[in-house]
């Protein structure tokens, strides 16, 4: 069966899902599904058909309503800001297509809750491409939980930490715009590990959080690109998003979680980690050294207790049996065609896929219910879905 692709956007995540989606065939064969590059779409005519070319589409358009109009597009796949995602999504929901979007699912939990029923609507299966639930060692802690092997859970614990903007002349790019991203690490980065510990440890009930912006004016993106400077008055714009936003949670099912989201943590580019503490055992994961698992069992003997490194590479490790020999290590990239693996085949099967626009729409519940906390400085109950 063969299904064709329709992405929206082409940069760092248009790249990526190219990349994810040409990987497929070759290392899936045993999956019945073949996605077709048929469109890729942005506004800047050049950078587009550079990307088309570069990436593998078939062609490219500049107006996404005419790739969502197209009857020879099954699957529309939305790699934009996060304010286009609810147009996009609910004109591709409305036009019978099934959609994959980036994370967060939406700005807002009212946007999330409206792209929800828009969803439930259709025949049509829907994704939020919170990625790092399919890195292989995350999948096995998920199964090592699932087999009972750390027991009842107590903690979670985890940091997503990046650096990039740390730097005060870094420009005003959009993800230090409230209007375009919606919140600033807390969304792009706390949406990732609250989605893993949704996936990994339960439902959360209630949460208390703390947010600041470091930096509260940068340079314009036109003046730093024109060679102006970052310190002229006139060329300085307002940061509207958080630059950190820490908080706790309590879980359903009685567990105690802490996670941290940053982008001036100097030195960490991209450290996203857990800890999860259990009545037999923890699990400890950094996506780092995203081929690796750290294990503590209470059931191995006194005299070897301690945490086992388990290198995530045997054929019969999750996803692992499609890529090398095993200790031949994967990397980030695998991680979307792992995605969009299990994706293609709920649609090919008709079954249901994890996480789609009700786990979306339950972890924007929950950083929803941080900011609010933030600011009555409250405990806060996250709303249901
Ligand atoms: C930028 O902070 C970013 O690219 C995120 O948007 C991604 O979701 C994350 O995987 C890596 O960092």
């Amino acid at each position: 069966m063969e299904l064709n692709i329709g992405m929206i956007g082409y940069s760092f995540m248009g790249k990526a899902h190219s990349n994810g989606f040409r990987q497929l065939p070759a290392f899936f064969p045993e999956l019945d599904v073949k996605p077709v590059l048929k469109v890729i779409c942005g506004r800047d005519r050049d950078a587009v058909q550079d990307a088309a070319q570069a990436y593998g589409w078939e062609a490219c358009e500049t107006d996404w309503e005419k790739v969502v109009a197209r009857d020879d597009i099954d699957v529309i796949d939305i790699c934009t800001p996060g304010n286009l995602h609810l147009p996009m999504a609910l004109a591709a929901l409305k036009a019978g297509k099934h959609v994959i979007c980036e994370k967060p699912l939406a700005n807002t939990l009212e946007e999330a809750r409206e792209l929800l029923a828009a969803a439930a609507n259709t025949s049509k299966k829907t994704m939020v491409a919170f990625n790092y639930r399919r890195v292989p060692a995350v999948a096995l802690a998920r199964q090592l939980i699932t087999e009972g092997r750390i027991g009842e859970i107590y903690h979670w614990r985890a940091v997503y930490l990046q650096d990039w903007i740390i730097d005060p002349d870094f420009p005003l790019v959009w993800r230090l715009e409230k209007d375009k991203a919606g919140s600033g690490p807390h969304g792009d980065l706390n949406a990732h590990i609250i989605d893993l510990a949704l996936h990994l440890v339960g439902d959360i009930d209630s949460v208390v959080g703390a947010d600041t912006t470091f930096i509260k004016e940068r340079p314009m993106l036109e003046a730093v690109d024109a060679g102006l400077g970052a310190k002229g008055g006139k060329t300085m714009g307002r940061v509207t998003v958080d630059d950190a936003t820490l908080f706790l949670a309590r879980f359903a099912n009685g567990a105690l979680g802490s996670f941290e989201a940053t982008r001036f943590a100097a030195g960490r580019r991209n450290h996203n980690r857990f800890e999860i503490n259990g009545s037999k055992g923890s699990l400890a994961f950094n996506l780092e050294k995203m081929n690796e698992l750290q294990f503590y069992s209470r059931d191995d003997e006194d005299h070897i207790q301690g945490f086992r490194e388990i290198i995530v590479g045997e054929g019969n490790q999750p996803f692992m049996s499609a890529w090398w020999p095993p200790g031949h290590i994967i990397g980030w990239e695998h991680t979307f065609t792992h995605e969009f693996r299990d994706f293609f085949e709920a649609i090919a099967k008709d079954e249901a896929f994890s996480p789609d626009f009700v786990e979306g729409t339950k972890v924007q519940a929950v950083l929803e219910a941080v900011v609010d906390s933030a600011k009555s400085k409250a405990w806060m109950d996250v709303p249901r879905v």
